[in-house]
């Protein structure tokens, strides 16, 4: 794939400090790289809030099919928070109080109508092993290492962290991996049910761009009603809500849907005795 900076709606290359957003022509699928390799991607809240606006332009660009959501360099995705500015409230970098705004993204992920794909090459640990969690899709590199450490450091995530890995790898396994804190190897973490995938770390962008254009090829409202459909249950009513909206979509473009607009706007009662009620 050929990789362009991505632009804004003014057409100006997205200038980012912590992340690195790109495009590739012509071919349906952005990239969002953590940009702090020398603190092995571990975020704060800059980093967060920069994703944040990437995620959101992907998710609006009605040309992007697939994300690939990556970390700079062979040595990690992502380390987690960056504790080096953790306070008594939160992670606090240029404001004045602490903030887990990496638990809106685990949202805007998880909401995104379009499958989003983590990269892994090195290690996936803490609040990054949980970004790579609420992907739809982990392709490893053979190098990668998964694990939690919170309980090391003196956190955790009882929201996505825990919920969905025990989804993943089934409750016992994340006990384990939560109690424990140990880290495993991508052949490990592909046993669990952690990764897709496991490829030579010299293939890893190779073979990802490939999955992303299998995906791409593929029919975009199927796609968009099975990313809701599968985490539906998992996210209760906002999962649900998800899922309806995607009913809403569907009917407004259907003629019945259409002819409650038109008789409204035309000031009339609605006719609908030509749809059947069916089985
Ligand atoms: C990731 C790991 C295992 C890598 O080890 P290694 O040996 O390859 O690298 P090293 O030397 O530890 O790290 C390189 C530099 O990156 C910094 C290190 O301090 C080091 O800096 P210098 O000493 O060279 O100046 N670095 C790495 N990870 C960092 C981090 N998360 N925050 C700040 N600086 C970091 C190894 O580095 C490691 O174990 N890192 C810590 C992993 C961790 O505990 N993460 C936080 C978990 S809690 C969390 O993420 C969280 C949550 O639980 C709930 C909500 C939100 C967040």
């Amino acid at each position: 794939a050929v990789w362009r900076i991505a632009r804004d709606d003014s057409g100006k290359e997205y200038q980012f400090t912590d992340i690195i957003y790109e495009k590739a022509v012509g071919e349906g699928i952005a990239k969002i790289t953590i940009n702090r390799p020398e603190r092995r991607n571990a975020f704060r809240p800059l980093t967060i809030k920069e994703l944040i606006v990437a995620f959101n332009d992907a998710r609006d660009d009605n040309t992007i099919g697939a994300i690939i959501f990556t970390g700079k360099g062979t040595q990690a995705f992502c380390s987690g928070g960056d504790q080096a500015v953790r306070k008594a409230d939160g992670y606090a970098d240029y404001d004045k109080f602490g903030r887990l705004n990496v638990l809106d993204l685990q949202v805007q992920i998880r909401r995104l109508p379009k499958p989003v794909i983590a990269m892994v090459a090195g290690y996936a640990i803490g609040g990054g092993h949980i970004l790579h969690m609420v992907c739809d899709l982990t392709i490893a590199a053979d190098n990668a290492v998964f694990g939690q450490t919170g309980p090391k450091v003196g956190s955790f995530d009882a929201g996505y962290g825990s919920s969905v890995m025990a989804r993943l790898i089934g409750p016992k396994r994340a006990r384990e991996m939560w109690f424990l804190a140990r880290f495993y190897t991508a052949p490990e973490a592909e046993k669990m049910g952690l990764v897709n995938t496991i490829v030579p770390l010299e293939k890893l962008e190779q073979e990802t761009v490939k999955w992303c254009r299998e995906i791409v090829r593929n029919s975009p409202t199927a796609i968009r009603v099975l990313k809701s459909a599968l985490n539906a249950i998992d996210d209760g009513h906002a999962g649900l809500q998800q899922l309806a909206g995607d009913a809403t979509l569907l009917f407004y473009g259907s003629e019945e849907g259409i002819a409650g607009k038109t008789a409204y706007l035309e000031h009339r009662r609605p006719d609908f005795s030509k749809f059947p009620w069916r089985p």
